[in-house]
């Protein structure tokens, strides 16, 4: 009876800590069903990165993620809430790199697409996201998601999770990052909020558009240094070329 007790005492103990809100960084859990876009980048079968539905046979990532390793390391899961199970599995044939990634600064350009080998099954918890036209003004709200670190240096969660944070100005941005932010990037932080490790490659949406991929940050919700995410409406025109020539 003892140890009956002790064990229920213990599992409630885990259950309450898992409860806590300490997620993505300061997030919550959510359900793939209200971020169906989004998608886990596996390598060998393990979460590696985020990635973004584009369309039944296209997911984009951060280039950073597959830096120059060959497709067939990679598959890519969707439509599960969890990293490690459920939803729909198919592998990659193919990766195009932006050509300028790393060029002016390590992460400039941060962006690749992913080719399927077969068509995603569209409908619950898998949806594609249409492609910002333009920079969102800075202040809006966005919202990203992940399977990422909740704290800097810390272990991934397998469950998904997400937050709103808010675009920070060019300036301001570039100030903290003393230059080292071009066009091809975009800024967004909230006090206690931010993507991590483990969630480069997925989105950031603002008004029902991609607005930014996750790329980097120095640490991770740091006050004074914003995450910087891929500038999806800067980069489109790259984006669509590039699907043109799969
Ligand atoms: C990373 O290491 C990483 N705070 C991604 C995003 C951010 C920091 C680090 C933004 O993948």
């Amino acid at each position: 009876m003892l140890v009956q007790w002790i064990l229920l005492i213990c599992s409630a103990a885990l259950i309450s800590s898992k409860g806590l809100p300490e997620r993505i960084v300061g997030g919550q859990s959510v359900s793939i069903l209200s971020v169906p876009w989004q998608a886990s980048l596996q390598m060998y079968g393990d979460h590696h990165c985020g990635a973004v539905i584009y369309s039944e046979k296209i997911v984009l990532t951060a280039a950073h993620c597959t830096e120059r390793k060959p497709p067939y390391m990679f598959s890519v899961r969707v439509g599960s809430s969890n990293s490690g199970f459920g939803g729909q599995v198919v592998k990659v044939s193919q990766i195009l790199e932006h050509e300028a990634f790393g060029k002016t600064f390590a992460e400039s350009n941060d962006i690749a697409v992913i080719q399927l080998q077969r068509n995603l099954i569209m409908g619950f918890g898998v949806r594609s996201i249409p492609l910002a036209d333009s920079s969102p003004q800075p202040r809006s709200l966005a919202f990203v998601s992940g399977w990422g670190s909740i704290e800097s240096y810390g272990k991934g969660s397998t469950t998904l999770l997400g937050t709103t944070v808010a675009i920070v100005d060019r300036d301001s941005c570039m100030s903290s990052y003393r230059g080292g932010i071009s066009k091809d990037m975009i800024c967004a932080s909230a006090p206690g909020k931010d993507s991590c490790g483990g969630d480069s490659g997925g989105p950031l949406v603002s008004d029902g558009k991609l607005v930014g991929i996750v790329s980097f940050g120095r640490g991770c919700a740091h006050s004074e240094y914003p995450g910087v995410y891929a500038n999806v409406a800067e980069l489109k025109p790259w984006i669509v070329k590039t699907i043109q020539r799969l």
